[in-house]
């Protein structure tokens, strides 16, 4: 938006100074000499000379629009990655409507490696966090361009506007919304993956555009030149310098990773977790002794539901139904694997020694097809977590489990006893508790 703003009244542009029609320069009258008396501005922020801070100009804004240029797109990614993960486009998973055309990249998440939720959910999350400083930096270096004046002169302004808002509307959305989702998983008025799935492609679509009118100027930037409607005109004494400001939001940036990261990496860092709402508390002592999410009394278990009388029902396409109680489970070949929780908040366990009965052979007591995913339902009377929809490719990995003992231990009650799901590279909410029904069946 380099003609937005009337030219500082600054004598020598130089000979580098912006060179005129750049895709974003108004090719039409610019405002100074639009035809008929332009209105003076209105006293307060619409002045040039409102705007004092001698931090603003080209360089700060192309240095974090670097830094945003890199870390963006990698937080876009793991984004879309996520989203893939929970396989959404099987019944039960997601409500999202009409991801249809949006959904056009969704693929069968793999289970190997066995960290890659993990790690794709750690970066997505502490990424996210770390970029807050430089996004809101980066919004206050531009922020005199908020109030041009006039502050429509053309058409192509308008569309300029329109998308600059739209990108500063869906990345605030973004980061506001993974925020919360991160500290308080459950405010959202709708699904936060509807809300952050779509506002994630609006916000790719802006970045893209804004990208397309701006990278040139990032390099001019780099070495103080072009935006010159970014100078103050009449600037206040410096009380820091420019790469003193930088460093501050660099630290600010590596301050909040340091105390976020911990959640996803675990051993002792975990302890430095200080932004982690569920992956930095302590869990306690013991085989058990690992986050949990949810506990059976925060969702409205009953200990009845768990005690004697539970059962879990094996179903199949086929009409097939099996019974089984806990002893005749554990009568059941016994397997192992060692498998992380990952929630999609970003807090994630190291891998713990799970054991029980392999979701393959379940399915092969009730004669399941071999491209049969399961949908796997809890003791938990409602939620949108109560139950999960694996695939075929899932319920095949010899190391998903239907977990009886984890550590060595019986399973706690909070960790999901009797029976739980523990599937290899699976989100976190996939991975359902307190289970008393599998239905295995052609899933498309
Ligand atoms: N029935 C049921 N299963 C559930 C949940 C739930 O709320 N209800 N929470 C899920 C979520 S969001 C996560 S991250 C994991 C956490 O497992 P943990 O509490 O054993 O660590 O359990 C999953 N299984
Ligand atoms: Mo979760």
């Amino acid at each position: 938006m380099s003609a937005v703003r009337p030219p500082a009244p600054r004598s020598d542009p130089g000979p580098d100074a912006d060179p005129g029609p750049g895709p974003a320069a108004d090719p039409g009258p610019g405002p100074a000499a639009g035809p008929g008396p332009a209105l003076p501005p209105p006293p307060g922020p619409f002045r040039p000379a409102f705007w004092r801070s001698p931090l603003r100009g080209p360089w700060f804004t192309a240095l974090l629009g670097t830094v945003l240029l890199v870390g963006l797109p990698l937080l876009l990614l793991t984004g879309l990655l996520s989203y893939a993960a929970y396989n959404p486009d099987l019944p039960g998973n997601d409500r999202t409507a009409t991801k249809g055309l949006l959904g056009f990249y969704l693929f069968s998440w793999p289970t190997d490696p066995h960290w890659l939720y993990r790690l794709n959910q750690g970066v997505h999350v502490t990424l996210g966090v770390a970029l807050v400083p430089v996004l809101l930096a980066k919004l206050w270096s531009v922020l005199p361009r908020l109030f041009v004046w006039p502050p429509l002169h053309s058409a192509r302004h308008a569309l300029e506007r329109g998308s600059t808002l739209l990108l500063v509307g869906s990345g605030l959305f973004e980061f506001a919304t993974g925020i919360l989702n991160m500290q308080l998983f459950y405010v959202f008025p709708g699904s936060f993956y509807t809300l952050h799935f779509y506002g994630a492609w609006v916000f790719l679509a802006a970045l893209v555009v804004h990208l397309a009118t701006r990278v040139g100027k990032l390099r001019r930037g780099l070495r103080d030149r072009g935006m010159d409607d970014l100078r103050a005109t009449d600037p206040a004494p410096p009380t820091i310098t420019r790469r003193g400001a930088a460093a501050l939001v660099g630290a600010g940036s590596l301050g909040l990773a340091a105390v976020t990261a911990g959640q996803s990496i675990g051993g002792p860092l975990r302890r430095t977790a200080l932004l982690a709402p569920h992956g930095g508390g302590n869990p306690g002592d013991g085989p058990n002794g690992f986050q949990v999410n949810k506990t059976a009394a925060a969702v409205g278990i009953e200990p009845a539901d768990l005690g004697d009388r539970w059962r879990l029902v094996v179903r199949a396409g086929n009409g097939r139904r099996a019974v089984f109680s806990r002893a005749e489970l554990l009568a059941l070949p016994q397997h192992t694997a060692s498998l992380p929780i990952a929630c999609v908040e970003g807090w994630s366990t190291d891998d713990q020694l799970w054991r029980g009965v392999r979701l393959a052979d379940l399915a092969a007591l009730v004669e399941a097809g071999e491209g049969d995913g399961v949908f796997a339902e809890s003791a938990q009377p409602r939620g949108a977590f109560r139950a999960a929809s694996l695939r075929a490719n899932q319920v095949r990995d010899p190391r998903s489990l239907l977990a009886l003992h984890v550590n060595g231990a019986v399973l706690s009650r909070d960790h999901g006893y009797p029976a739980r799901v523990i599937v290899p590279a699976n989100p976190g909410v996939h991975n359902t508790k307190w289970v008393t029904r599998l239905t295995f069946g052609e899933l498309p």
